[in-house]
């Protein structure tokens, strides 16, 4: 069996080598640190695993039956470029994670408020009653996810390095919560950068829309509920309203909390909980 190789010895490479682990894979991990830091845990309880450290040599890889890319590495280096040419799959631990997730998956990327609005609509979801787990970007690597029992729902703070090499993603809801200029050192370009976040709502149910932010709205937007500043017009739009100057968040013509009665403050934290408000719209959560 040709193995699998993991780049990257940082937390989500420790969760990709436990869970090609678990999948039976024959596994070789690579990082280009001397002293990574999932290295000690790596030779304490997988000391037969093969691990390489120190510069990379384009050629080895082209052995692999697919490569897995930390989010910290950039899957576009020209050293992998022999090995994309020999055809061999380089994937993320965010693919690995939709592959054998097996339930639910709710989706939050945006080059801002991601880990504000994963937190709320995490919280939001335990306070309805259902089980969720929370990870990805923030706190537990999404594969470490799957060793605890299955909830109601995963919920994934995704950045693009981690949408970037994921092409399975189908969610039950995703949103991105805003796009300005971020990681174009490593996109290469605003586009670039921008299509790695869209890949978010490629095949999702629902998807989640700021009204306010072109950039972030899907090519397709069936399913949809919007979030933004101005008062929603209709079911599926969540808004800001003022009402004898006091400013609700609101949902159609039901105004529901004054912005003064949230405990996180601030216009942004407004939109933040709106964002999460629509999340739980398109879940049928009761506002
Ligand atoms: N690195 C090397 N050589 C290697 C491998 C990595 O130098 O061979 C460097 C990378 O360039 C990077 C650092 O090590 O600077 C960490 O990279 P990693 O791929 O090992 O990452 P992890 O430590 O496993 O953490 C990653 C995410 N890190 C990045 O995307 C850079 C974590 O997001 C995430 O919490 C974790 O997986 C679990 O999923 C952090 C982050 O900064 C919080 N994310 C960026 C952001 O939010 O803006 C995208």
């Amino acid at each position: 069996m040709k193995p699998t190789y993991i780049l990257g010895l940082g937390p989500s490479g420790l969760s990709a080598l436990r869970h090609c682990l678990q999948l039976n894979l024959s596994v070789e991990v690579f990082d280009t640190r001397q002293a990574p830091p999932g290295l000690q845990e790596l030779q304490s309880h997988h000391p037969n695993i093969r691990v390489h450290l120190g510069p990379l040599n384009a050629h080895v890889f082209v052995n692999a039956a697919q490569i897995v890319i930390s989010p910290g590495l950039d899957p576009h280096d020209p050293l992998l470029m022999p090995a994309r040419a020999a055809g061999v799959p380089i994937i993320g631990d965010i693919e690995l994670f939709v592959r054998a997730a097996r339930a639910p998956i709710i989706g939050i990327t945006g080059t801002n408020a991601k880990g504000t609005v994963t937190t709320l609509i995490g919280a939001m979801l335990e306070a309805c009653g259902k089980r969720v787990l929370v990870g990805g970007n923030i706190g537990i690597p999404a594969l470490d996810l799957l060793l605890a029992p299955l909830p109601d729902y995963y919920v994934l703070e995704l950045s693009s390095f981690q949408l970037n090499t994921t092409q399975s993603l189908c969610a039950l809801a995703s949103v991105i919560l805003n796009i300005s200029e971020d990681h174009l050192d490593r996109h290469g370009s605003m586009s670039a950068y921008r299509a790695a976040k869209h890949v978010i709502y490629q095949n999702a149910t629902h998807c989640i829309v700021n009204r306010d932010d072109a950039q972030a709205w899907p090519e397709l937007s069936e399913h949809a509920f919007s979030f933004g500043q101005s008062a929603p017009l209709n079911d599926t739009e969540w808004g800001l309203r003022c009402v004898m100057g006091d400013t609700f968040l609101a949902r159609g013509h039901i105004n529901f909390l004054s912005v003064k009665d949230l405990a996180i403050k601030g216009l942004h934290n407004a939109l933040n909980a709106l964002a999460a408000l629509a999340l739980g719209s398109a879940l049928n959560l009761d506002p």
